[in-house]
């Protein structure tokens, strides 16, 4: 967009007045605020009315992404940076008497998701809007967020995230396309002059109203649009319980209605469905299909042709309700006959997986499936039926896996086999990952199915992790191979020619240095813990779950520890960082954020270590700060039980921010082997083939306990109350007798792969050098790349 400093100060006097009633010298930084977030906003939506226009001449063919997360951060730098006016923004603002820095600080994150999924998510609006796709994201108006967490004595401690306060900003109300979702209720068929007819009665209503928050692609024409919906109750409060003095009743289907979008769920790998969550998928899911069907409508006159002019895809099973909710429209709202509604429905869904973890495969429990949604049971009890048919008749080599692909079993819908027999495409999100799709979670159908399951290696959005978050690098990067790679992060290959240049390999240790301060003031802020920012800073950031492995991590820095203070081990000095989020209901994350805390205030107060270890637990881990972490971060570790990280992104934002990835032969980590080839990364540990092996014969932590002298002198050490006199008897017994993800069997090789580092880090050239190369070659993992797999593999195949 060309504005001059001038313009913008011009729009932006002109909105303080009009919204607040000030000129600038007697506005507070939060009117400012406000002002800055309205004046660009209006920039969007004027942005948006031009794109729309362009859309209708062009028609193409639209994609809707639905996903119950979207972890979108903050957003206004983003906005600034893709319509090109950060350096005019940023001048206007101070020539009014304010500091951008400050504004962009008090902008909450907006955290609609709990982790990589979501963030996914907001990564692939931001490659697809650049790229000019007509893609639009569908999820809830969630009133609360992920929750902020605190640590208390070591404890995470959970307060709701009022985002909206300070967000609301960024949301358009569609009040006018507002529509129903119905739920409960009787289902009863009549047969009437087109034949059989299924009614829907009795049901308890809901509205749902549209926010849009929109997207502005990088210097590109498209601004596409995250549609959110609220709920709220469809009909107005009962006025004759008003009267009657009942007010709090009268009151009650609003506060039903509006608990549907109250709050995102935090991730619930443990926790059977819930009914809540499921009112949640289905509210935003057929809202959502509803829209997608009339705006379809207004363009077409049948919906015939839906599957040549829409894609819908289903991200993880969340939404899932897609492919039932779909042919209820069809079928019950527009008159199709089963065959047809059928054969649109699957030519218009495609479906992404995101893991294998049996827990996080979405079931639910057909009683209370059927409670809240009678009509959609009855159509999924059809899909399943008539699937089971046909693998009967058509298959016959696969009757004996019938069931365990049908839809409906053990009492459960099962959403994921729903998506699979449905959806025309279904991807993994690494090379790994789809190819245990194929061969074990989903084989039979691919048995059946040959072409429907395929790979599309997860990507990120480089333009916010690298030149928004490292300006410094992307300065670096663009004095010496131009800013090419900002619209195509495959030209990070031209840093290759510089591996061998001395000014430029210490040039970027000096800038690695200097985001490390930055994160050591941070660090001294938030904790109140300086640490050394010459120290080799080792990060494991994500989310908190057993199969990540954080426990394994802190083992060995416990490891570490004793092997200093008892054996006199030198090392560098390094300060392991650790950011993650426990789902509230997972008492066994917990117990690792405390282990990991009480290992911190043991390690960091002895001085007899001479500072050679320090650990650091970051609250309340999210985007904003994960831009600040990963500039900083020069050890990556990524060490999930190999086969369980369905891909990992932040492997990804790491590489690209120039720390070297530790990690198992998991997710996207192989792929990032493949780039930056074997002397460039720190492998270690079991295979998948090696785990399964294991696993068939019997794996016995125990053993390793009694065998190897380091884990047993590490789990002696905890179990003595070692630990600040902390007891953590879950956790070691957790580890002897159950260890389900195996760290103790890969502990051996974990310690090894550390002196290794160790050792590498002593030559800084060797070290900037495999840097340099893993930011060369990490141009393959950008979200643009995913996309274009997306456009030619599925949307627009
Ligand atoms: C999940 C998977 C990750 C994968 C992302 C995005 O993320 O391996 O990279 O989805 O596909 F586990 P989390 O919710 O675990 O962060």
């Amino acid at each position: 967009m060309n504005l001059s400093v001038q313009e913008l100060k011009q729009k932006l006097v002109k909105t303080l007045k009009s919204e607040y009633g000030y000129v600038p010298e007697e506005a507070t930084d939060r009117q400012m605020y406000g002002t800055v977030l309205t004046v660009v906003q209006e920039m969007l939506l004027d942005k948006r009315g031009e794109y729309l226009d362009k859309l209708k001449q062009k028609d193409p063919k639209r994609i809707y992404y639905m996903s119950m997360e979207f972890l979108v951060g903050r957003s206004l730098k983003n906005n600034l940076y893709n319509l090109c006016l950060e350096p005019e923004m940023k001048r206007a603002v101070a020539e009014l008497g304010f500091d951008l820095e400050r504004i962009y600080d008090m902008e909450p994150d907006a955290g609609l998701g709990n982790g990589g999924l979501g963030r996914l998510a907001s990564c692939y609006m931001d490659g697809a809007t650049t790229l000019g796709y007509p893609v639009t994201g569908f999820s809830i108006r969630y009133e609360f967020g992920i929750f902020k967490q605190k640590i208390v004595d070591g404890w995470q401690v959970e307060f709701p995230d009022n985002w909206l306060e300070m967000g609301s900003y960024w949301l358009t109300p569609r009040v006018d396309e507002a529509v129903e979702v119905h739920f409960e209720g009787n289902v009863t068929e009549q047969w009437s002059e087109q034949g059989l007819k299924t009614i829907h009665s009795n049901y308890y209503s809901v509205r749902a109203v549209p926010y849009d928050l929109l997207i502005s692609g990088h210097k590109s024409d498209a601004v596409n649009s995250l549609r959110l919906w609220r709920a709220e109750s469809a009909d107005a409060f009962d006025m004759n319980e008003f009267s009657r003095g009942e007010y709090v009743k009268s009151m009650e289907s609003d506060a039903k209605a509006a608990a549907i979008s109250k709050v995102l769920y935090p991730a619930d790998d443990h926790i059977e469905g819930k009914e809540l969550r499921l009112r949640q998928q289905y509210f935003f899911v057929s809202a959502s299909l509803q829209n997608i069907v009339q705006a379809h409508l207004r363009q077409n006159p049948t919906l015939d042709n839906l599957p040549d002019k829409v894609v819908i895809h289903i991200n993880d099973t969340h939404p899932a309700l897609c492919v039932p909710e779909l042919m209820r429209l069809l079928l019950d709202e527009y008159g199709y006959q089963w065959e047809k509604a059928w054969d649109i429905t699957c030519r218009t869904l495609a479906y992404t997986n995101h893991t294998v973890m049996s827990e996080a495969l979405e079931k639910w429990d057909l009683n209370l499936f059927r409670k809240h949604l009678p009509r959609i049971t009855t159509i999924v009890e059809e899909i399943n039926r008539r699937f089971c048919n046909e693998i009967f008749e058509k298959f016959p080599e696969k009757r004996g896996a019938i069931p365990s692909m049908a839809a409906i079993g053990d009492g459960c819908v099962r959403m994921a086999n729903l998506c699979v027999i449905a959806c025309y495409s279904v991807n993994g999100v690494s090379k790994l990952h789809s190819d245990i799709l194929k061969e074990d979670l989903f084989k039979d159908f691919d048995d059946i199915f040959p072409h429907k399951l395929t790979n599309v290696t997860n990507g990120i959005a480089a333009r916010r992790w690298l030149c928004q978050g490292n300006p410094l690098l992307t300065s670096m990067v663009k004095e010496l191979i131009g800013d090419g790679f900002e619209k195509d992060l495959m030209e990070l290959k031209k840093l290759e020619q510089y591996e061998s240049d001395d000014t430029v390999l210490s040039c970027l240790g000096d800038i690695k240095q200097r985001n490390k301060e930055n994160l050591a003031r941070y660090i001294s802020k938030a904790n109140g813990i300086n640490v050394d920012p010459c120290s080799m800073f080792d990060v494991q950031v994500k989310r908190l779950h057993e199969y990540k492995r954080q426990l394994m991590n802190a083992l060995h820095i416990l490891h570490l520890y004793l092997q200093i203070k008892n054996h006199g081990l030198e090392m560098e000095p390094r300060t392991f960082i650790f950011g993650a989020k426990a789902s509230p209901g997972y008492f066994m994350a917990k117990e690792i954020i405390r282990f990991i805390c009480g290992l911190g205030d043991m390690i960091n107060k002895d001085s007899s270590i001479s500072g050679m270890l320090k650990v650091i637990f970051l609250a309340d881990y999210k985007v904003s700060l994960a831009e600040m972490i990963y500039p900083a971060a020069e050890i990556s570790e990524q060490i999930s039980q190999a086969g369980k990280e369905a891909s990992g992104t932040g492997n990804m934002k790491m590489m690209l921010n120039g720390a070297l990835t530790l990690g198992t032969m998991d997710g996207a980590n192989i792929e990032i082997y493949e780039q930056v080839g074997k002397d460039n990364i720190f492998i270690f540990g079991m295979d998948t083939p090696e785990v399964n092996r294991l696993k068939a014969e019997g794996y016995h932590p125990r053993k390793v306990y009694e065998t190897n002298p380091y884990v047993k002198e590490v789990l002696d050490f905890v179990q003595k109350g070692g630990i600040e006199g902390k007891n953590f008897e879950t956790i070691v017994s957790y580890l002897l007798n159950n260890d389900s993800y195996m760290s103790l069997a890969d502990f051996e090789s974990y310690r090894q792969i550390h002196q290794t580092v160790n050792d590498v880090y002593k030559d800084a050239c060797r070290w900037n050098q495999m840097s340099l190369h893993n930011i060369a070659n990490s141009g393959i993992f950008s979200a643009d790349r995913s996309i274009m797999d997306y456009v030619n593999n599925i949307w627009y195949k």
